[in-house]
């Protein structure tokens, strides 16, 4: 499988600076080995420019950074999975801790989206994490484990190893310069795959889990080469193709 490289770029970039970005990020990744797989999340005023940034280019996937668990309706300021597709997009971000932290978006909804965007055939980057004060209590596993489970909750069938992943992101190290650690990853990267076998017999295994908090090129090396580490979800380090480049080729 390959290593997803994927980039969030949150509520940043114009319509023309995210495409220029773009096809820099194309241009310097022009070597890009064969097991690496590139994501971009753009706001969704920059998305079509994008997807015309990356035509042509399999590994180069463009997702919506959120969606609405429907396919149309009376639901202002919401965007559809249909609609993302409808775009170009082959991806999408639900349960970022943004969302959760800053929207208030439970886990059960958080759980709705994923079904649906799953099911809408949009490949889907589930992110989890906790806060700090849930490390400092001890409760690292419990919270992994449910927001885990409800992600999970609506989907009976299961889901394709391929169109799902994981991104698990400790809040404390969203934007804040500071990285877990390499033991810390390992750890959490270790209980989430115990969890997703748990939860998904046949391909919980198989399932990319992504590193998300503070990535950069200076600590990529550490982190793409740990157990269970399938990929990166980065923010602040990606808005520029040269910082960004560097750590997909990393
Ligand atoms: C976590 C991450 C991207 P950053 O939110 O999802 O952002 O790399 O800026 O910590």
């Amino acid at each position: 499988m390959k290593k997803l490289m994927a980039a969030n770029w949150k509520m940043y970039k114009t319509a023309a600076d995210a495409e220029k970005t773009a096809r820099e990020l194309v241009e310097a990744t022009d070597n890009l080995p064969e097991d690496r797989e590139v994501m971009v999340f753009p706001p969704f005023t920059a998305i079509a420019g994008v997807v015309e940034a990356f035509a042509g280019n399999e590994n180069f996937i463009v997702g919506g950074q959120n969606c609405y668990p429907a396919d149309e309706g009376a639901f202002t300021g919401e965007i559809s999975p249909r609609m993302l597709l409808d775009l170009g997009c082959r991806s999408v971000l639900t349960g970022h801790s943004e969302r959760r932290h800053i929207l208030g978006e439970s886990d059960e909804f958080v759980g709705k989206k994923t079904a649906f965007a799953l099911r809408s055939g949009l490949h889907t980057v589930l992110c989890i994490g906790e806060t700090l004060e849930e490390r400092e209590a001890g409760a690292l596993t419990d919270v992994l484990s449910r927001q885990l489970k409800a992600g999970l909750a609506e989907l009976d069938n299961g889901v394709n190893q391929e169109m799902f992943s994981v991104a698990y992101e400790p809040v404390w190290a969203i934007g804040t310069g500071k990285t877990a650690g390499p033991p810390e990853i390992l750890e959490a990267h270790g209980i989430v795959r115990n969890i997703l076998s748990d939860l998904l017999p046949k391909t919980g295994k198989n399932i990319r889990i992504l590193y998300g908090g503070s990535v950069k090129p200076a600590n990529i090396g550490e982190i793409i080469t740990l157990d269970n580490v399938e990929g990166v979800l980065v923010g602040g380090a990606s808005l520029q193709a040269d910082s960004f480049s560097q750590i997909v080729l990393g």
